[in-house]
């Protein structure tokens, strides 16, 4: 039987997905990169399923499990159950999406997440950020779900441990970077240490994005997002069930006189950052086999 489906010829944006255990910092990593608060960010664990953010003009939307999307207001999303909800389609301009869409996950041992979630979901993903909190980092129920993801993941992603600026002193940070490199390092890419929210209180200072770790995240991602396969053209779907959101709706174009890059690096706020790319993160390419 052929398949009579349509292509389109665009390719679509690579996709990076912010996972982790509850509370270990994703929406606050989203808010970064994407230089907005727009992720909801609380201390106990948020109720949310997954927000894909895309390049467009600002505006979300609600794709239910059938795959119909309903549009959102924008502050209102605290109202949205995981339940009967895909995910949160959110459209916005931020420098961050001329070169990825970005992907905030619920917590991974989340019970409100279909049993299948994850094996459906990470096929769709092409590079993860999986943060750990550095006061219990790589806990065991991390890392059984980590070596369940698509191998090919693990030597593209990066392991980030969040709350950096929790630990007493350099020695105690330089212990759990030492310790978790030791013992999840071959399953990623690399492992950084980061105070995010140290980084979101200092984001226009170079100095702070450096110590904070921020910059090297998004020296790391650069690189990240370089060394990606092109990915496959999207391919349009034949029932509404079968859809997901990004296919549904085809971001719109840039506003007219928007700042296009063409090229692969990503300006991800602050801009100058990515300009020392040459820098480099450093790559890992041994990694476990399955
Ligand atoms: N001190 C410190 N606090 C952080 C850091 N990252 C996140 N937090 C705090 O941790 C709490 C949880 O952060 P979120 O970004 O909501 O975590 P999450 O992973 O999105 O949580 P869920 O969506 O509920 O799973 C918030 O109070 C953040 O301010 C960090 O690097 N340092
Ligand atoms: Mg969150």
């Amino acid at each position: 039987m052929t398949d009579d489906r349509p292509t389109d010829p665009s390719p679509r944006k690579p996709r990076v997905a912010l996972m982790g255990e509850f509370s270990a910092g994703k929406s606050t990593l989203a808010n970064l990169l994407l230089g907005q608060n727009s992720s909801p960010v609380q201390v106990t664990a948020t109720q949310l399923p997954p927000v894909w953010y895309q390049l467009g003009t600002p505006g979300a939307q609600r794709i239910g499990l059938d795959g119909a999307a309903t549009p959102l207001p924008a502050e209102d999303w605290t109202a949205v159950s995981p339940e009967d909800t895909q995910m949160i389609l959110a459209r916005l301009d931020a420098d961050i999406l001329q070169a990825c869409d970005l992907i905030d996950l619920p917590g991974t041992s989340d019970p409100n997440m279909a049993p299948d979630f994850w094996d459906t979901f990470l096929p769709k993903v092409d590079l993860a950020i999986w943060c750990t909190p550095a006061n219990q980092a790589w806990r065991q129920s991390e890392a059984a779900l980590w070596e369940q993801v698509p191998p090919q993941l693990w030597t593209k992603s990066l392991l980030l441990i969040t709350r950096i600026d929790k630990m007493q002193g350099e020695r105690d940070r330089a212990r759990v970077v030492a310790r978790v490199r030791a013992e999840a390092g071959a399953l990623f890419r690399d492992v950084l240490p980061i105070s995010l929210t140290g980084a979101l209180a200092g984001r226009d200072n170079d100095d702070v994005l450096e110590t904070t770790g921020a910059a090297a995240l998004v020296r790391f991602l650069c690189h990240a997002l370089e060394g990606l396969d092109p990915p496959a053209p999207v391919e349009t779907p034949r029932a509404a069930a079968t859809v997901t959101p990004v296919h549904q709706n085809p971001p719109p174009s840039p506003a007219a006189g928007a700042d296009i890059d063409t090229g692969t690096e990503p300006r991800i706020v602050p801009r100058r950052i990515t300009r020392s790319k040459s820098q480099g993160a450093r790559s890992r390419p041994e990694h476990r086999t399955a």
